[in-house]
């Protein structure tokens, strides 16, 4: 089998990694063990990388079209995915073994996953702010230029106000989660939920201060950091 090949971003940060989106098929496809190579991108260079090897675009919130990672690339078929969700569906249907929807759960998943992000945006500006501190020069202007129109500056205020919202955000997830028996979101069945969960928590261990990750990692007693901790195990990232 070829190895598959995932675009991921650039970072100043030890190993690159940093951003959810990507990192959501990095998982599945290590979880699954399928091999594969990441091609690390500039932020500012996705649009155009992307286009030039003929993945699809989406639209921005002013209607341009933008092409985005993650983009997986499967020399074994030809297929080329845009979009994390999209991936991780093509690796279900293509790779079915060890799944990540498990019992047919794709349009719940699908669903969870909308869900999830509508959670969790109202709260997202600390995040950006620090995310483009971890970019080249070159990225952070264009990530600003780009995010704050759907995100609007300033993004450094207002912190506690915004840390209380992500806080809230939490609660619920953890409702949500206190919901099964198991540490998984579905009980003892690791699944894709977990995964997004997991990739997000990631996301801010990887670019928050010191200060900020502990504060995050005191929630709900722990649960974000071990869920995290977990997932990596399942999916031999650690
Ligand atoms: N829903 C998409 C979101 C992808 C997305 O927004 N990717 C960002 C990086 S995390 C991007 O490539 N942005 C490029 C740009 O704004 O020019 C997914 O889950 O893959």
């Amino acid at each position: 089998m070829l190895p598959l090949v995932l675009y991921d971003i650039i970072s100043n940060l030890p190993g690159n990694q940093f951003s959810p989106n990507p990192a959501k098929p990095r998982f599945v496809l290590s979880y699954k063990d399928i091999p594969f190579v990441t091609i690390w991108v500039e932020y500012s260079d996705i649009h155009i990388a992307m286009k030039s090897i003929g993945a699809k675009p989406i639209k921005r919130p002013n209607g341009s079209d933008v092409c985005t990672v993650p983009v997986l690339s499967d020399p074994n078929t030809g297929a080329l995915i845009t979009d994390s969700l999209e991936i991780a569906s093509y690796l279900e249907k293509t790779y079915p073994e060890k799944p990540v929807f498990p019992n047919n759960s794709e349009p719940l998943i699908r669903a969870f996953d909308s869900a999830f992000m509508s959670l969790i945006l109202p709260s997202i500006k600390p995040l950006f702010q620090r995310s483009m501190e971890i970019m080249s020069p070159t990225s952070a202007k264009f990530f600003i230029g780009t995010r704050s129109v759907d995100v609007p500056l300033p993004w450094d205020v207002n912190f506690d106000a915004d840390w209380k919202l992500l806080e809230k955000a939490y609660n619920t997830l953890y409702e949500w989660y206190q919901k099964t028996d198991g540490k998984w979101i579905m009980g003892d069945t690791f699944s894709y939920p977990d995964i997004v969960i997991a990739c997000q928590v990631l996301w801010y261990k990887r670019v928050l201060k010191e200060d900020e990750w502990a504060r995050i990692s005191s929630w709900n007693g722990g649960k974000w950091v071990q869920l995290l901790a977990d997932a990596e195990k399942e999916c031999k990232l650690a």
